[in-house]
């Protein structure tokens, strides 16, 4: 069978779109004690026995901390505009309040000035999940305590380094810190109960609000705003239980974030379905959450298809589906995207995450990842697709830059698009980082030339054909 090629003329994408690649403290840093780092949830949750699928624990991860010269370097070769990264709280302020840790902070700037240096834009985050362990003995999100200490490390962060950040998000994904650590326990801080999730979630969102008030009336003005995982909810069936499920779980997934972001309110069919657990809110909360942004960040990795039945079999869809189980769905960026610009007032929105793991293989120096090449390809696609539906996108991350830790899935799963051996710390590029910096060079060169866009060959099968960008 001849393989399947789609030829593809994107549009030579806006001269400030941003173009970039993601990684997180916990997952790439290590050094968790180095120069007065306190502990992190997810430092404690490690130790719990059976947490981390194959044990490891954040202590080495990439040696981040050590090599970030060689890291920026590495970003720098690939050709990207932009670098998203978070800061350790724990590591910059040990307890999550009280004293500053001036040598945690020095990594931070160092980190930025050398981005600057390399003209790569530094895309910070402040909470990718990492809370100070101090902070989860106090109830962690759970408690509004919390809230304050977060407005707090948002402004001691932004008075240090705003002046050089491209963009500030508040939160990555506060659904997953929520609802995956507070009511089903499998992420840090392992905790299970749904009530204690919705307070957790509300304090996150309340937080944001009150972060970006906080920093704006200080006069600050790098862009703020937050990052939401979010995918297509489609039911399996017609059936009304499915449908009525769809809508639950969208309700839960996106329109829980989304319409408090946007509308000042969480949505009534959720917050009626969840009764007693739904989270107390005090007056001014929701007008201080849906303070505006100034761009909003989503993570795309699949769409979710909802059975009342219990669990849909992902094998049934027949797609390829990756080594965390996903199927490849990039038709469900485009929906996602034309939805949020239909559905709500949205300011320009950036996907602050797309890739895949898969099974690499390092032969002779090189990894032919070709599957995960072409996911990107595919999403970049998907982005472009939305773009000519109108929607505003400001730019596009892949995750991640490196292989790295993988929460409750430790080292088994790779989403780098550059191989990290974990015994030499030799870092390699894939065939998916020499692809990005081809279609990303051959974008520069069409915008300069004011020329026409590359054409990309996607293919539909692993291996099949080169998902190059071809200059005709
Ligand atoms: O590795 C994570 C990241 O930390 C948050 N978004 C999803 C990624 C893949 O699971």
């Amino acid at each position: 069978m001849p393989a399947q090629a789609i030829y593809r003329r994107l549009p030579r994408f806006p001269d400030e779109f941003v173009w970039g690649v993601a990684t997180s403290a916990f997952q790439i840093e290590g050094a968790p004690t180095l120069d007065g780092k306190g502990p992190s949830i997810w430092d404690t949750f490690c130790r719990q026995p059976g947490a981390i699928a194959d044990g490891s624990n954040g202590d080495v991860a990439c040696e981040h901390v050590r090599r970030w010269q060689e890291d920026l370097d590495l970003i720098k070769d690939l050709g990207v505009d932009a670098y998203r990264f978070s800061v350790s709280w724990p590591r910059v302020r040990p307890g999550g309040s009280g004293a500053w840790n001036a040598k945690g902070l020095d990594f931070y700037e160092q980190l930025v000035d050398g981005l600057l240096a390399r003209d790569i834009k530094p895309y910070l985050t402040l909470n990718h999940w990492d809370l100070p362990d101090e902070l989860q003995q106090q109830g962690g999100w759970a408690s509004r305590d919390t809230v304050h200490r977060f407005v707090e490390y948002a402004q001691g962060i932004t008075q240090r380094l705003g002046d050089r950040l491209a963009s500030i998000t508040t939160h990555n994904e506060p659904w997953v810190i929520a609802v995956l650590g507070y009511e089903t326990g499998i992420f840090a801080p392992g905790i299970k109960d749904r009530a204690t999730a919705m307070q957790a979630t509300h304090h996150l969102m309340l937080s944001h609000g009150l972060a970006v008030q906080a920093l704006r009336a200080e006069g600050h003005a790098t862009p703020l705003g937050i990052v939401l995982n979010l995918s297509p909810m489609h039911a399996a069936t017609d059936a009304p239980q499915d449908l009525e499920k769809t809508r639950l779980e969208d309700g839960r997934l996106l329109r829980w974030y989304m319409d408090p972001l946007f509308k000042g309110a969480y949505p009534d069919d959720v917050v009626a379905y969840l009764g007693d657990d739904a989270p107390t809110v005090q007056s001014g909360d929701m007008a201080a959450i849906s303070t505006p942004m100034d761009f909003l960040g989503v993570n795309y990795y699949s769409r979710s298809v909802i059975s009342a039945q219990g669990p849909w079999d992902v094998n049934s869809s027949g797609r390829e589906i990756t080594d965390m189980g996903w199927e490849v769905y990039p038709e469900g960026l485009t929906e996602l995207l034309v939805r949020m610009h239909r559905d709500y007032p949205v300011p320009p929105l950036y996907v602050t995450e797309n890739g895949g793991a898969f099974k690499d293989h390092l032969q002779d120096g090189r990894v032919h990842d070709h599957q995960r090449r072409d996911f990107i390809a595919r999403h970049i696609s998907a982005v472009a697709d939305a773009m000519e539906q109108g929607v505003h996108m400001a730019g596009y991350m892949v995750w991640s830059l490196l292989d790295n830790f993988e929460w409750a899935s430790g080292f088994e799963k790779r989403f780098g698009i550059v191989h990290v051996d974990y015994t030499t710390q030799c870092r390699t590029l894939k065939d998916s980082a020499l692809w990005y910096r081809d279609f990303l060079r051959a974008q520069k060169a069409a915008r300069q030339n004011r020329g026409p866009a590359p054409t990309m060959v996607l293919s539909n099968q692993h291996n099949a054909v080169a998902a190059a960008p071809v200059q005709d």
